[in-house]
């Protein structure tokens, strides 16, 4: 499915690269990287984010954008399902890359490969299959996206194959120690606010933890939703945790659930009973309701899939 990407890119010269709402360091990294390799073949691209890119992820070089054109193709990055666009409607022929496991294609040609680490991962092999070359802002943005699916290449999606990647990618001038601090080392003071909320409303069943953010706890200490991303990764860290489950108020009546496990399915047989997706131990979702109704329900669906020995 590659080649025949491959063959697509060719064989056009308008393209708009469309990825997933709250665009993260995956979403980031493979759409620039991407769109750098187009412009380098010549194509015109411009890049479409449903939502805007975090502050803290704005420091990878930026691709030179073509606005005001009709694009023939619509390339997919790290998202296979329209409803994921923020009501972004693609105006090409659809084209998915994506490495999240999902139900079925979207896209007219879909290549999905779960085995991935990341959509950076897909993009960084594309890349190399449209013979273009490696530059540092190509390396650079691949392996911000690399970094950030793997959590700092601290996930079981950190295979062999992630590691050859990265040593490539900085031989090509990735800055691996710079893209290191700017996604582990450095938080903002209301970060650590945020994570005193979230520790102060912990629950605890079994082995599993949970807590929840109100949508008035933003304004409370003028924080942004991007202040507490991540954030999930520092519940996961608890001793003894086999899943943990942070929701957070998008606004009054809305939730986001950000769901993370140690083995097997149950993080995303969970994030599914509340109509949700994602990874088989890193998933999510959005339903309707308030946070701190709602954690009661979403623990007791975990203890359906999280083992209690
Ligand atoms: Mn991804």
């Amino acid at each position: 499915m590659k080649n025949r990407i491959a063959e697509i890119i060719h064989q056009h010269d308008r393209f708009e690269i469309i990825t997933h709402e709250g665009p993260d360091e995956d979403a980031v990294g493979s759409s620039r990287a991407l769109a750098h390799a187009l412009n380098a073949l010549g194509k015109s691209v411009r890049l479409i984010y449903p939502t805007p890119i975090p502050e803290p992820l704005l420091f990878t070089a930026e691709p030179r954008q073509k606005k005001g054109m009709t694009p023939e193709i619509s390339i997919l990055l790290d998202v296979s399902d329209v409803k994921l666009l923020g009501g972004v409607n693609p105006q090409g022929k659809v084209v998915v890359i994506d490495h999240h496991r999902t139900n079925g294609t979207h896209g007219e040609v879909s290549w999905i490969d779960s085995q991935k680490s990341s959509a950076s991962e897909m993009v960084y092999d594309l890349i190399r299959e449209l013979a273009v070359e490696i530059t540092p802002a190509i390396a650079s943005n691949i392996y911000m996206g690399i970094f950030g699916d793997t959590g700092g290449f601290i996930h079981a999606n950190t295979s062999p194959r992630v590691f050859k990647a990265a040593y490539e990618l900085t031989l090509a001038g990735a800055d691996a120690s710079q893209i290191a601090y700017r996604l582990k080392r450095t938080r903002s003071v209301k970060y650590y606010h945020i994570l005193c909320l979230i520790m102060d409303r912990l629950v605890q069943s079994g082995r599993i933890y949970g807590s929840y953010l109100r949508y008035q706890d933003f304004g409370a200490i003028r924080a942004t939703p991007d202040d507490a991303s991540g954030i999930v990764e520092e519940l996961a860290s608890l001793s003894g945790a086999e899943m943990v489950v942070l929701l957070r108020e998008l606004n009054p009546d809305t939730v986001h659930g950000s769901i993370r496990s140690k083995g097997s399915d149950a993080a995303l047989k969970t994030a599914r009973a509340f109509g949700g997706g994602g990874h088989g131990m890193a998933a999510g979702f959005t339903q309707k309701g308030r946070a701190d109704e709602l954690i009661e329900q979403v623990i007791e669906e975990g203890m359906k899939w999280v083992s209690k020995a």
